[in-house]
């Protein structure tokens, strides 16, 4: 019979199980099980659909604020729908594992918290937390739940309680800077782990395509999750290929984690 396990590296394996300082760094892959899209996939991507230019920049929404609530809302209301996956889960997990974890995400869902993980860090902010366009006061939606806008709906961002400017999304925009708290933890955990699992993205956006190059410079192992090829495959130690959601739980089995699952 075979193992659900055994086309996990032995070296991985036991990389894993002796590691003190674990970095989890995810992009949009580990979410597209849940049922989200990616934004670099050639046919399912947003960005084959969507012109990132005009819905992801700080001056598409100067230019068009309704386009670009309109397009945030819609995609709030798919992330409310989601549910985690087994890879939110399996990374949840993890933390009962290694001594110290990290997980650091680009994703502006947040299934990685409700999958139970804690203290994620939002490279690329979140679409639950918009704040104001002016003065940066946040802004709490009114009952949590989007009107269920469908796709291309424009939709006029609410006004700031405090000024009265338009409330923008809480994510970050081509051009922006990160926010600085995430950024700076990101760094330290990339700079002193043992390990990096860099799952489900295609490591090109910068600077968040930094923090396995730096865990590389620091002598950190590297592994990347993804069924795809990416800039990083040349230099990660290890590159399995295959949906997040599969390897993941089978990635804590092979390092004695938890008993496999449907042995
Ligand atoms: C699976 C799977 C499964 C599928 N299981 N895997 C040259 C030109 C222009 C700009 C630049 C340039 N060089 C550098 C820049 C800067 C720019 C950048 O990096 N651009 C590159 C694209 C070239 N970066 C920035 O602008 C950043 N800011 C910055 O640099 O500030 C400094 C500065 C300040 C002032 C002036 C100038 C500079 C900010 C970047 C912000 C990125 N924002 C977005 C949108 C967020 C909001 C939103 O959601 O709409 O963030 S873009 C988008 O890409 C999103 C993601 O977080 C990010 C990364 O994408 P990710 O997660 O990797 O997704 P994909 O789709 O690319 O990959 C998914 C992967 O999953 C694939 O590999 C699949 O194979 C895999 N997969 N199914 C596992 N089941
Ligand atoms: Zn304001």
């Amino acid at each position: 019979m075979k193992h659900p396990y055994q086309d996990i590296p032995a070296t991985l394996a036991r990389a894993l199980q002796a590691a003190r300082r674990v970095v989890v760094f995810t992009g949009a892959g580990v979410s597209a099980e849940s049922g989200i899209a990616t934004f670099r996939d050639a046919l399912t991507g947003l960005w084959s659909r969507f012109d990132a230019q005009a819905l992801a920049t700080p001056e598409a929404f100067r230019s068009h604020p309704d386009i670009v609530w309109g397009w945030y809302e819609w995609r709030r209301a798919q992330v409310l729908r989601a549910q985690p996956n087994a890879a939110h889960r399996a990374i949840a997990r993890l933390a009962r594992h290694v001594p110290e974890l990290a997980v650091v995400t680009q994703n502006v869902d947040d299934l990685h918290e409700r999958a139970g993980s804690v203290g994620v860090a939002h490279l690329h902010g979140s679409l639950h937390a918009p704040r104001c366009s002016a003065c940066d006061a946040p802004h709490a939606f009114a009952d949590g739940t989007p009107r269920e806008p469908e796709e291309g709906r424009r939709i006029d961002p609410p006004a700031c309680m405090r000024c009265g400017a338009p409330v923008r999304p809480g994510v970050v925009w081509f051009g922006e800077s990160l926010p600085a708290d995430a950024w700076e933890a990101a760094i330290r955990a990339a700079e002193q782990c043992d390990l990096l699992l860099s799952i489900g993205t295609s490591a090109r956006v910068y600077p968040a395509a930094e923090l396995p190059q730096r865990a590389l410079a620091a002598g950190a192992t590297v592994a990347q999750i993804n069924p795809a090829a990416t800039p990083l495959d040349a230099r990660a130690h290890h590159n399995l290929r295959g949906a997040a959601a599969e390897i993941m739980p089978r990635l804590l089995a092979s390092a004695g984690f938890e008993p496999p699952e449907n042995p």
